[in-house]
This record gives C-alpha cells, sequence and structure tokens, in this order.
C-alpha cells in the first residue's frame, strides 16, 4: 500500500514547525510524525510535543457530537439553538450584551470570520481573545514604537546574531526549536554570547554565559538602567536617533531619572552591580544583538511599558531592522499572529486596522458590505468575564479555549460561566473544565482535520492540511461559524465554500486601499487575493508582506528606517518602572510565578493523552528555595497548600535552589479534569496592565503551608477509576493504564472495600495480594485477574512510595510471573529488574536512574556520550538541558 504523505504544521507552539505526516491507517487514525527538512522555521527538527503527534489524533475524549442542554442532537438544531439564542438577547438587550471568547489556536480562516460576524454584523466589538493574556503587551509595545504590531526580524537574525538576551523567556521548554537553533549557531560561532535573565535558573540557562535571576517584575528598571548606560557611555546610535526615531529625550530623562546608577539598578533588580554591568557592557559592545522577550515580560500590569524599555535600547542603538539585530517578541500560540491579523483583539479591527480609527471603520465597512461595524472598542478578556459575572453580558460563546483553566483568579470565572444564561463553547474535546459548562457544545476539527493557515512567530504564513476525513460529526469551526450568522440572516457575507473562499477574501481586505493615499499599513497579503485553491492547497510558507513589490515574501521590515507612524518615525516611550501591583506582605509572603513545562501544552486536553509526555513531569508542583522550605517545614515529595486572596490549591512540593527566595513556581497545566486540587489559575490576581489589558499571571502574592495528609497514596489500574471524596486526587494517563497520585487528611479507609467500589466492575478468577501493616500505616494490593495485574495500590503515612516506572512496564505483561506477584507487594523490582525512574527523555523513554547510572558506571563525560550509550538526547533533544545537569551533578559527587 503506497502510505499518503502531507505536508503540515505543528499545532502547538509559535515557532511552528512543518511537519511531514505519514497516514499509515486513515480509519484507524494512525500517522507517523517527521520533522519537515524543507521548513524554514525547523529544517526537519521537532520537539518533544511535536514528535508525540502521533499519540494525540486518536478519537479519546473527542467531542463527536453537538449537544444541547445535555442532549445529543443534529446540526441544524444546535447551530438554530445557538443563532435563536444570540438573536433573542440581541433583540432584548442589544448587541453588546452577547460576546465571543476565542483563541490562537484557531486558524486564520477561523479567526476571520469569528471576527467579522461579531465586529461587522452583529456590531459589538465583543470579542476577545487568549491572546489577551498572552501577547498583547508585547502588541501595545510596537504599535507603540512602531504605529504598527510589527515584528521587525526572523529566525536567521538569531543565527546571525553576537548577544542574544532571552528575557522573561523559557525558550529551552517554551520554543525548543528555536533554542536548539540557537544552540547550533553558538557552536559555528564560539563567540556568541547568550544572557538570560528571568527569576528562575530555567532550563534555557543551561547555554547561558550569564543568567540574571531578577527580582520578580523588575525589567522596567533594569532596560531603563541600560538605556541611561547607552546614552553615558557614548554607546548610543545619534545619526540613527536623528534620522529614524522621535521621543528620545523624554525617554531618556524618565529611564535616567527612575535608574539612578548601575549599583542602583542591581539593588532594584535583586542583582551584582558586576554582572548589571557586565550586560549592559556586552549590550553596548556589540552590533548584533536580539533581545528576545515573552511571558516574564508580557504578563505584568506594566507588561507593555517593559516591551517599550527594551524596543527603546534597540533604537537607541540603531540595532534594528538589519540582519542578526533587534526586538523579538515569542509569541506561544501556533496562530497567534493570525490572530492579529485578522483583528481578534477587542480593541482592533481586521487586517491590522483599529476600531478607534473612524477612517479604518469605514473602510472595512465598505469592504465588508456593512453599515454596522463596531464603532468603539470591546471587553478585554477580564472585563469581559467581569461583565459576564455581573450579567451585562447574557450570552458567550467560547472557542478553542479553555477560560476556566487559564483566566486569573479562575474560580471567579467559573462562577460567571455557571450564572451566565446563555454559555456555547466549541471544542474538539468532550470533558475540558469550560465545556463542563456549556448549555450548547458545539463539535470542532481537531488539528489533523483542519485545512487552513496559521501564521508563525517570524510572520510567516504556513498551511495546516487535513491528515484525516472528519470524526463524528465534527465541523470546521469557520463552518460553525459562517452557519450562525447565516441562520441570524447575514448569508450573504458569510457564503463560503472552502477555507481558500475566506483567505482570499482576508488577503484582498489587506489590500484595500492600502496605498500612499491613505496610511499605508504594514500587513498586506494582496498577492493571494486571487489565489486559486489549488494554489492555495501548494501554499508555500511565506513570510508577509506578500505583495507585488515583493512577491516573495519579506524577510524583514525597517532596513529603510521607515515605519508606520504619521511621522514615519519610530517613537521612543518615556517609562516609569513599576514593581508588580500587588507585593508579598505578612499573610501571602511569597511571590507566585506561574508558566510552562516542557512536554506539555497549557490545560492537557491533547498532550495529557500522551503517556510519553506524561512522564516527564506527571504531577502538579510547587518548586521553593530550599532555605524557604525549611522555615515553612517542607520537603519535596511533601505536599503543600498554596493559597491567595484569591483561591487555593495543592501541589508536591520540590525544593530547588534554581528558584529564588521569597518565590515560588508553579506549572500552569493542570485542570479539574486531572487534578482534584491543581487548577493555579484559581490563586492568580486579575490585576491587568492598563495599556494592554493583560493580567499579571506572573507575580501574585501567596502563603504556603504543608497539606497535613494522613496517608499517601498511589493507583495503578488498567481501567479509568471514578475516584470521589479524597481531597488530593491527580490522574495520569499511562500505557495501558491509568495512575492516580492520592491524599487525604482524614484517616485512613477500609482499603480493599474502598479499591472494590471504586473499581465498580464485577470479576471472576481473581486474586488479591494483599499487604497490611497497620502501624507503619502501609498497606499494599495488586488485583491480579487471570494472572494479569489489573490494578494495584499502594498506601502509606509518608510521601514515599514505590517508584511508578517499574509498576508501569507489568502492565504491558500478558502475565506476571512469581517474583513480580511477590515484588509488588514489596513495592520494589524485582531483582535485576529494570527501574529507570522518572523519564527525562521522552523520545527514547529515558529515566533519571538509567542516567545516573550510566554516567557513573561508565564515566560518560558529554551528552554525546550518553546519547550513544542510551540514545536519550538523540531524538528531539528537548532533554539535553536536564541531561546536563546529571553530568554536572556527577562531575561535582566526583569533586566531593
Ligand atoms: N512546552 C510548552 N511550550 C509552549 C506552551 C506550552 O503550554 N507548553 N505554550 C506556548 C505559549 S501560548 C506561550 S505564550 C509561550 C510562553 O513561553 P515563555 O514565555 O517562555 O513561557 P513561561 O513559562 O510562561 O514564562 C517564561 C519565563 O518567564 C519567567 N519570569 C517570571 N517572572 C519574570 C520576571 O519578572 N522577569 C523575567 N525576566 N522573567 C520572568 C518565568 O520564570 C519563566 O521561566 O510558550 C509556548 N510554548
Ligand atoms: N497562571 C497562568 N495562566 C495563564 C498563563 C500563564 O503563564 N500562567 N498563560 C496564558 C497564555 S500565554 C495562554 S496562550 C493561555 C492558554 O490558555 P487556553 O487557550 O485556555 O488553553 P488551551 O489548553 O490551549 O485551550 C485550548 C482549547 O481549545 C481546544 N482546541 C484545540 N484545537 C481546537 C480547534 O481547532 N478548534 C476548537 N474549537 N477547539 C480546539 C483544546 O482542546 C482546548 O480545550 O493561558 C494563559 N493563562
Ligand atoms: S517547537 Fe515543538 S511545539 Fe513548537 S512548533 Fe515546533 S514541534 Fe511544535
Ligand atoms: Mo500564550
Amino acid at each position: 500500500m503506497i502510505k499518503t504523505q502531507i505536508k503540515t504544521t505543528c499545532p502547538y507552539c509559535g515557532v511552528g514547525c512543518g511537519i511531514i505526516a505519514t497516514v499509515d491507517d486513515p480509519a484507524g487514525h494512525q500517522v507517523s510524525i517527521q520533522g519537515d527538512p524543507e521548513h524554514p522555521a525547523n529544517f526537519g527538527k521537532l520537539c518533544s510535543k511535536g514528535a508525540a503527534l502521533s499519540d494525540t489524533v486518536s478519537l479519546e475524549n473527542r467531542l463527536l457530537y453537538p449537544e444541547v442542554s445535555g442532549k445529543r442532537c443534529d446540526w441544524d438544531t444546535a447551530l438554530d439553538a445557538v443563532a435563536d439564542g444570540l438573536t433573542r438577547i440581541i433583540r432584548d438587550y442589544g448587541p453588546d450584551a452577547v460576546a465571543f471568547y476565542v483563541s490562537g489556536q484557531l486558524l486564520t480562516e477561523d479567526y476571520y470570520v469569528a471576527n467579522k460576524l461579531m465586529k461587522g454584523f452583529i456590531g459589538s466589538a465583543n470579542i476577545d481573545t487568549n491572546s489577551r493574556l498572552c501577547m498583547s503587551s508585547a502588541v501595545a509595545g510596537y504599535k507603540r514604537a512602531f504605529g504598527a504590531d510589527a515584528v521587525p526580524g526572523n529566525y536567521e537574525d538569531l543565527e546571525l546574531a553576537d548577544l542574544i538576551v532571552l528575557t522573561g523567556s523559557n525558550t529551552a521548554w517554551c520554543h525548543p526549536v528555536i533554542f536548539q537553533r540557537i544552540r547550533k549557531a553558538r557552536e559555528k560561532n564560539p563567540s556568541l554570547k547568550i544572557v538570560v535573565i528571568d527569576p528562575r535558573r530555567t532550563a534555557t540557562c543551561d547555554s547561558a554565559d550569564l543568567h540574571l535571576a531578577v527580582k520578580p517584575g523588575m525589567d522596567g528598571l533594569l532596560f531603563n538602567g541600560l538605556l541611561s548606560f547607552l546614552a553615558q557611555t557614548g554607546a548610543l546610535d545619534k545619526v540613527y536617533i536623528d534620522a529614524h526615531t522621535e521621543g528620545f529625550d523624554s525617554a531618556l530623562v524618565s529611564a535616567m531619572a527612575s535608574a539612578g546608577t548601575i549599583a542602583d539598578v542591581a539593588e532594584g533588580c535583586g542583582l551584582t552591580a558586576a554582572d548589571v554591568e557586565q550586560f549592559f557592557n556586552w549590550f553596548a559592545g556589540t552590533r548584533n544583538v536580539v533581545t528576545v522577550y515573552s511571558q516574564g515580560i508580557n504578563q505584568s500590569g506594566s507588561g507593555s511599558d517593559k516591551c517599550n524599555a527594551i524596543i527603546n535600547c534597540h533604537l537607541a542603538t540603531g540595532k534594528i531592522g538589519q540582519p542578526g539585530m533587534g526586538p523579538f517578541s515569542f509569541t506561544g500560540q501556533p496562530n497567534a499572529m493570525g490572530g492579529r491579523e485578522v483583528g481578534g483583539l477587542a480593541n482592533t479591527l481586521a487586517a491590522h486596522m483599529e476600531l478607534d480609527n473612524p477612517e479604518q471603520v469605514d473602510l472595512v465597512g465598505r469592504f465588508w458590505g456593512s453599515d454596522r461595524v463596531a464603532a468603539r472598542p470591546g471587553l478585554k478578556a477580564v472585563e469581559l468575564f467581569d461583565a459576564i459575572y455581573d450579567g451585562s453580558v447574557k450570552a458567550v460563546w467560547i472557542i478553542a479555549t479553555n477560560p476556566v483553566v487559564t483566566l486569573p483568579n479562575a474560580d471567579k470565572i467559573k462562577a460567571a460561566l455557571k450564572q451566565c444564561e446563555l454559555v456555547i463553547v466549541s471544542d474538539c474535546i468532550e470533558a475540558t473544565d469550560t465545556m463542563d459548562l456549556a448549555h450548547i457544545k458545539l463539535p470542532a476539527l481537531g488539528w489533523s482535520e483542519k485545512d487552513g493557515t496559521v501564521t508563525n512567530m517570524e510572520r510567516r504564513i504556513s498551511r495546516q492540511r487535513p491528515l484525516f476525513q472528519a470524526s463524528g460529526m465534527a465541523k470546521p469551526d469557520w463552518w460553525i461559524i459562517c452557519q450562525v450568522a447565516t441562520r441570524m440572516g447575514y448569508r450573504e457575507a458569510f457564503n463560503y465554500r472552502t477555507s481558500a473562499d475566506i483567505f482570499r477574501e482576508h488577503a484582498a481586505l489587506s489590500g484595500f486601499e492600502n496605498d500612499d493615499s491613505g496610511l499605508v499599513r504594514d500587513f498586506n497579503i494582496s498577492s493571494f487575493a486571487g489565489i486559486k485553491q489549488e494554489q492555495f492547497d501548494q501554499l508555500q510558507p511565506v513570510q508577509w508582506p506578500v505583495t507585488d513589490n515583493a512577491p516573495d515574501g519579506t524577510a524583514r521590515l525597517f532596513g529603510d528606517g521607515q515605519f508606520y507612524t504619521v511621522s514615519k518615525k519610530a517613537q521612543f516611550i518615556a517609562i516609569q518602572p513599576r514593581p508588580p501591583v500587588n507585593a508579598p506582605n505578612r499573610q501571602y509572603p511569597f511571590t507566585l510565578n506561574t508558566g510552562r513545562l516542557r512536554d506539555q501544552w497549557h490545560t492537557m486536553t491533547r498532550t495529557g493523552l500522551s503517556a510519553r509526555l506524561n512522564a516527564h513531569k506527571p504531577e502538579p508542583f510547587v518548586e521553593i528555595h530550599p532555605a524557604d522550605a525549611a522555615e515553612y517545614k517542607l520537603k519535596t515529595q511533601d505536599l503543600a497548600v498554596l493559597e491567595s486572596r484569591w483561591g487555593s490549591m495543592i501541589a508536591r512540593v520540590v525544593t530547588t535552589d534554581s528558584q529564588q527566595p521569597g518565590s515560588v513556581f508553579v506549572p500552569m497545566h493542570w485542570t479539574a479534569q486531572l487534578s482534584s486540587r491543581g487548577r493555579i489559575g484559581a490563586l492568580v490576581n486579575p490585576v491587568v496592565d492598563p495599556c494592554s489589558g493583560q493580567p499579571e499571571s506572573k507575580q501574585t502574592p501567596v502563603a504556603i503551608a504543608r497539606y497535613p495528609a494522613k496517608w499517601y497514596g498511589m493507583i495503578l489500574s488498567r481501567s479509568p477509576l471514578m475516584i470521589t471524596g479524597i481531597e488530593y486526587v491527580v490522574k495520569i494517563k499511562g500505557n495501558g493504564f491509568s495512575r492516580y497520585e492520592l491524599a487525604d487528611s482524614t484517616q485512613p479507609h477500609h482499603w480493599r472495600q474502598w479499591l472494590e467500589t471504586i473499581r465498580s466492575k464485577p470479576v471472576e478468577n481473581n486474586d488479591w495480594l494483599e499487604y497490611s501493616d497497620p502501624e507503619l500505616g502501609a498497606y499494599r494490593s495488586a488485583l491480579v485477574i487471570d494472572n494479569r495485574l489489573d490494578c494495584c495500590l499502594f498506601v502509606s503515612s509518608t510521601p514515599v512510595l514505590p517508584e511508578p516506572a517499574w509498576l508501569a512496564t507489568l502492565f504491558s505483561q500478558e502475565t506476571l510471573s512469581r517474583a513480580e506477584r511477590l515484588r509488588l507487594l514489596s513495592g520494589l523490582p524485582p531483582m535485576g529488574g529494570e527501574d529507570c525512574g522518572r523519564i527525562v527523555c521522552s523520545c527514547f523513554n529515558v529515566g533519571e536512574k538509567s542516567i545516573a547510572k550510566a554516567v557513573k558506571t561508565f564515566g560518560l563525560n558529554n551528552v554525546e556520550e550518553i546519547g550513544q550509550r542510551l540514545s536519550a538526547g538523540t531524538g528531539c533533544g528537548s532533554c539535553i538541558p536536564e541531561l546536563k545537569k546529571y553530568l554536572s551533578q556527577n562531575a561535582a559527587a566526583d569533586r566531593a
């Protein structure tokens, strides 16, 4: 059989890696995934998440049928219910009583029609997107500086740079393929320096020449300090400032007034003066500098100002617009950029136009043939959910995002949706925390079925192509939106047959009256205004603008020193640095920092389906400095309760000196589907940046205390279990089994009876193996059916339980040996049996114990030698920073 090979794009991060998918079995949803060697984002590389895509395209947990009020129905019924509901509320309360909350994980075509329906025809701008939580500060920063939301450079600039500053970005885990490109660039150019600015010592620091563990939230001061240093040391490019910029003097006055001396900056930022000076000298003395910034900068009550403080330094030295230099905001989602292009934010309009610009509102109205285009900005995400909570917004349609988990003050979001009159949710997944609150559930196509375009963080438009036919009754998001629009009376404006029809219109709008007669707009892909279906199907990755003057796309912007402002000059912004809005206090003494893990994507609706991705960091955890841990009587493996003014959660304690004292870190990923008390969003303060509306998700004052567990337990079971009434439960999908981590603060159960009830299925031919020591609070049991392990439970009064990695191997066996049956109850692997430890390399399933053992036994000295011995690190390469950690630990042990 000849297998079909399809070129498509990864659905996760903004790197936008090209993929070659080989469809092995179309009906069985079997596919093999490889990096596309020809795609200019990744040249064949993929990270662990991209490489594991084949694990996530099954029908497990897919939403396959529409539902209205809990009943499965056909599309007509569901679409009528949506259209009638929205129409009725608009009639009774006006257009601002309805809202859409959408996502950077939509295709450009989906996003375009959602925005067109709300802003162009319903006539309200109450459509906002999860990009508000992600890079709205970066958008505000670019617009203030350049007059347009335009990313100046590209990935190649990172390879051409001699200094890369990564601030508020854990590139190694969040944009791993770019991190690999940086690593390769350094091998070629040993003089390339890397500075990482992050309160934590992350995996990204592994390649850093200098790590500035900045005090949380103080980057504005640091970059103001840099601007003032550049001025004082004669490092300014005065010719560039005069010719191409405005506002320098007041920006410098502000910078100098707030920053003071290097020693002052260092003190304010919690750094040493020597380190600050080193960084400043490198920036001043290097022509090719790229400053990458991401959520550590954007997710802040003064995020937009921080972005401009960074851009100011590049403008002041003319380090912009040429190969190897520039400020570079890293975006998160696969189509964050496409969303910006179609105007998905509540304050923007399609094709990089603005809602507060009457001429542009008029232009878009004429293009769309509508006289109802919203005349003013709508509610931004946090305000929007406040309005749902207080009842002024009565209907919300949530598409491709999971706000009950990811918005700040998330328990309030849940309460808001609970009391909202009409909640419509479109998702490809059935069980999500947000979907659970939907009155109308709409099944969307998943990544492997979708057809359209996305734009990556270097302005490169690529195709996502379908690998499989639609599953169940799932439909493209654009189709669902257009059907609703049609039923609301807007048939003519939404009469598209394919996503190519929409792309063509989007391209035409970008070129519509976009010439010197008006103010030229940066976003222009007018070359595609007449694109035919076959050409759309064959579309090669290309960087916008794509116009008659630049038919092959545009690698860099601003090379001619011309910007998109009225004067065509870039603008300096005077910055007054501000600390986080809520400072730690006696009741909540720690700063909570939240962010991402290497192998999970956001709310885990897809990556959580992959056993190999779950193996890296299986449970919600809190990282805390050892000194703080000691003060609060916390040890690694304990459970801790974290609490803020807004909510609480329980997490496993990890003590580490990569964390700075006074600050704790918790990953953002866990949901109520997978954990009883793991939603960190419940604690995050809903403070936003007044300029961008982006929440301050990186700094919330919290308290921490040991969770008073009476017992800790772990279950591995072939069939999923319904576990209720236990305070701490985390569910982890393994290969052929589910694992549950448990704990509770009340007296232990009658274990055997309890296990039988939650297993519910009656069994024959079963053996219960049991061991109990009430004195020690220990209990272990295993249910063996036909000599095959079905389920096992381990309970202890301490958090030390058997290593799950070797237990997991027993579930792939059809029979248990005598030794294994015995060892099950001792909780130890059989003699000579493999206990590889927690998985570090998810491509080759190599655990930390195997690595540590091999490093020691064979005296391995570097990552390459580990790779030759164990294959670890030779796949996607995402684990290389961790492999280095084992090497350095071993070296330290040898020295000791
Ligand atoms: N594996 C994985 N990759 C992803 C995603 C995912 O879910 N999983 N999501 C994607 C998305 S949507 C996004 S937006 C990107 C985000 O990519 P990143 O922004 O790189 O990711 P985060 O982990 O949110 O935060 C980055 C770093 O900011 C640091 N930080 C916190 N406070 C401060 C501060 O005050 N100053 C500075 N300088 N740093 C600070 C944190 O310690 C953290 O290491 O990742 C994308 N890639
Ligand atoms: N505490 C804290 N909170 C944060 C952050 C943080 O760093 N800390 N980061 C913020 C950032 S940067 C971001 S981007 C957000 C992300 O937050 P969310 O967008 O809420 O998280 P996801 O899990 O990506 O949600 C996407 C949803 O869309 C579904 N989906 C996937 N593909 C499709 C599709 O094609 N169509 C439809 N209809 N549905 C689809 C998925 O199943 C999933 O339910 O979280 C934000 N929240
Ligand atoms: S770096 Fe990883 S997650 Fe991001 S696009 Fe590439 S393969 Fe996908
Ligand atoms: Mo994001």
